[in-house]
This record gives structure tokens, sequence and C-alpha cells, in this order.
């Protein structure tokens, strides 16, 4: 892969954008996409294969962010692909029950043992907010706990940072969120065991959910200290507080069965999407029956989705689930992301340079930070200038880096062989060139 003269203006991509900004906020579709964080304006895409982008401006990537996930076996699979044109034969939606939810839902409960049932629904934001409603019908409490730098879509009452004050009461991270939800929702540090049992002890009985991403991926990745998961099973079984387990991201890529494999605990209720889908649109929430049971049309607490159970997304999604119970990829990943992670740390050390590499399977991220990364707080306050570099100098030399520090790089199978190690030579030469 040639490395783009720096001089390369992308000018197809800048013309789509600049239609785009008059048309759309900020010219996208989702914030993240405006390359704000980074700096620059965004590329198009105009075709996607295996683990590259091929952009507007007839640029070749190799891809680390995997459309923020779901594209496990890489851009346009072709299993997945078949899967699609063989449904689509049928038409693209009946708003009727249809077979393809059916074996969704017998995979999804076959390969994540703690979901006894489960509902569909169409992005991860619908997934974790249904499971906020329904933990707090379940329950008849208001308070949620969540935790600062975790990201579970733009739900109102999650949409809240921490606020000040011993009890942490959240203030909102958003306009238009009325101090009135915020004020529900608690927001403590991950990693911060002795602040969590502190606020059971004294608001426990008004608790309803723990809503975590067991692995956070959304403010770069932290990996949990020992014993703190389990802290979160056991403060929510003793307080008869629901524990979700956000795995909209790490579902079906960190382990088959998501972190609560990995980590051998039962959350009550797992918010899933991106793999599911195939690339199509997608969200689900299941858990223990008798919670899920709440549901309309059984119970008292309404959820609902014209497009839910979409049948070419349980198409594509069944293809892609079934494709990682016969390749088992795993082992594939934890090398590649080894690979990856050993190559970035070598060449800080070798420049002097503090780097942190957190890596889980197909997972990593970067920060530029002495210090291993424990919580958000260590996360924003490490050197985000010097990621911003690394992204600017990977893109023009055809790696494409999520475009933001607080974002987690994925590795999908199609990188394996001379992508990874392709890629890995482009971003150690970026650290070299910081
Ligand atoms: P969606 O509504 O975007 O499908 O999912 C929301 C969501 C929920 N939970 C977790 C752990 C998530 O990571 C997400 C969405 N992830 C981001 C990337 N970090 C999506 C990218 C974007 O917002 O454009």
């Amino acid at each position: 892969m040639d490395s783009q003269p720096a001089s390369h203006t992308r000018q197809r991509s800048a013309d789509l954008f600049a239609r785009a900004q008059q048309l759309i906020p900020g010219g996208v579709n989702s914030p993240v996409r405006a390359f704000r964080s980074v700096g620059g304006a965004p590329f198009f895409t105009q075709r996607a294969e295996g683990a590259h982008l091929h952009t507007s401006d007839g640029d070749d990537l190799i891809d680390f962010v995997c459309t923020w996930g779901p594209a496990i076996h890489g851009h346009n699979d072709p299993d997945v692909r078949a899967a699609i044109a063989q449904a689509l034969e049928n038409g693209t939606s009946f708003g009727t029950p249809n077979p393809y939810e059916v074996e969704m839902a017998e995979l999804i409960i076959e390969l994540v043992p703690s979901v006894e049932k489960v509902r569909m629904c169409n992005s991860g934001t619908e997934a974790t907010m249904s499971a906020i409603r329904l933990a707090r019908g379940y329950t008849g409490r208001d308070k949620i706990i969540k935790f600062a730098g975790c990201y579970h879509g733009h739900v109102d009452s999650l949409l809240v940072k921490a606020g000040s004050g011993a009890l942490t009461l959240g203030n909102p991270d958003s306009a238009g969120i009325p101090a009135s939800f915020a004020a529900e929702t608690i927001v403590l540090d991950y990693n911060d065991a002795d602040t969590l049992r502190a606020t059971f002890a004294q608001q426990g009985a008004d608790i309803a959910a723990i809503i975590v991403e067991p692995y956070p991926a959304n403010c770069g990745l932290i990996l949990p200290d020992a014993g703190y998961l389990e802290l979160l099973r056991e403060l929510c079984t003793a307080h008869k507080s629901v524990l979700i387990f956000d795995e909209v991201m790490t579902g079906f890529r960190v382990a088959l069965g998501g972190v609560q494999e990995r980590v051998g605990i039962t959350p009550d209720l797992t918010a899933m999407g991106k793999i599911i889908g195939g690339g199509l649109p997608v969200g689900a929430f299941g858990g223990k029956a008798e919670i899920m049971n709440q549901l309309a049309p059984l119970g008292p607490v309404y959820q609902a989705g014209t497009l839910s159970g979409n049948p070419l997304a349980m198409a594509a999604g069944i293809a892609a689930l079934k494709k990682l119970k016969e390749t088992n990829p795993y082992p594939l990943f934890e090398t590649m992301g080894r690979t990856m992670r050993a190559a970035l740390l070598d060449v800080a050390k070798a420049k002097g340079f503090p780097l942190q590499v957190p890596q889980v399977g197909s997972m990593f991220a970067l920060f530029f930070s002495e210090q291993p990364v424990r919580n958000n707080e260590d996360a924003t306050s490490s050197q985000t200038q010097h990621f911003n570099t690394l992204f600017k100098y990977a893109l023009d030399h055809g790696v494409y880096l999520p475009p933001s520090a607080y974002e987690t790089c994925f590795i999908c199978t199609a990188h394996n062989g001379r992508d990874i190690e392709q890629a890995a030579e482009i971003l150690a030469a970026g650290i070299r060139s910081i």
C-alpha cells in the first residue's frame, strides 16, 4: 500500500462533505464520524471489503473501526451477503412474526446462558433504554447507577455526567435532558469499589439497576480490577437491584458469550447489538425470564418497534453468529491483538514515550499515559494530542483508526496475515514520527 502524499486532498470527500453539511447537522448522521475529536474533515466510503475501506477519493484503508464493531468477519462477508440476498427474495419487512426471529432468539439464548428470554430491537440505544425501563418496572425503583466514561447510546437517563457532592447525583451531559431525569442517575467512577459500596449502603433500597459496560470501551478501553465485576454482582444481589451488562460492543466479540462468559458472572439483563445484525440495524436485550416477562404484551412494561426482528437484519445476524460458532476466531483474535500491542509498546519504549495499550482479544486502545488507565479520569488525563497526531499519520499512510482517542480499535478475521503486520509497521512509524 503506497503512502498517501501529505498533500493528498481527498477532494471528492471534501465536495461530498460540503454538500452534506448543508443538509445534515454537522454533515453526519452520527457525531463521531465528523472527525471533530481528531481534526480535519471526514472521508467518505464508497465500498468496504474484508479489512479494507475504499474511499470516494480512491484510497484503500486498513480499517480498525469495523463500522464500530459489527464487521467481525470483515466487511461485505460473502456468507452474510448470501444470507441477506436469500432473505431479500421474500421481501424486506412483514410487520408480523417471522421464522428468522425464532432462530435468532434460539441462537442468542444458546450462546449467552444468562439470557432466558430476549427481545429484538433496532439499535444498542433501544436495547439499553428498554433494559433500564424494564429494571425500573420490575423493581418499582427509580435510581440507576452508571459509570463515568461508559456510553450506552443516547438514552436520556444515561446522557448524564458525574455530579458534585457525596451522592454523586448526575448532571445532564447533553442539552435537552431535564435535571429531574439526571437526578435519578448516580454516576460513579469505574473500578472505585469503596464508593460503590457506600452508595449501596446509603441508597441500596432505591437502586433499580446498575448498567455497566463490563469492559468500558467508549473511553478508550478499560479493564476491571480483580474482583470489581464480582462486587457489582454481589451488591445487586444483596440489594435486589438488577445488574445490566451492556455488551452491545463486547457481546460475541471478546468471546461467543461476551465478557460474562470470560469472567463467569451472570448479569440479570444484557444489552446487545452490532455483531448480531451483521451490519444491518439491530439491538437486543435479554435475561432472566422472570424479569423479561414484565414486558408487554405479558406485563406492564411497554416496549415496541416497527422494524424489530426485521427479516433481513435477522438473516444477516444469524449468518454472522453461525460463522462465529463454526470458525471460533477468538484464539486468532488474541494472537493478532497481542501482535499489535507488542509492536506499539516496543516502539514507544524505544522512543521513551509513555504509552498504554490495553488489549483483550480483538479490541485494543492507545493511551499516551505514564500510568495504566483505570477509569475515565485517567483516560481524559492522557495526552490525546499524541493520539490525534498518530491518527492523522496513520490515515495519510493507509490505516484508519477510530477518529477519537476515546474509542476502541477493532480487529476482524479479515485482518489476518499481511494487514495486521503492515498496519503495525505503519502505526509504529507513526509513533516514531510524533
Ligand atoms: P447504537 O444505538 O449506536 O446502536 O448503540 C449504542 C451503544 C450502546 N452501548 C455501547 C457499549 C456502545 O458502544 C454503543 C455505541 N457505540 C458507538 C461507538 N463507541 C457507536 C458509534 C456512533 O455513535 O456512531
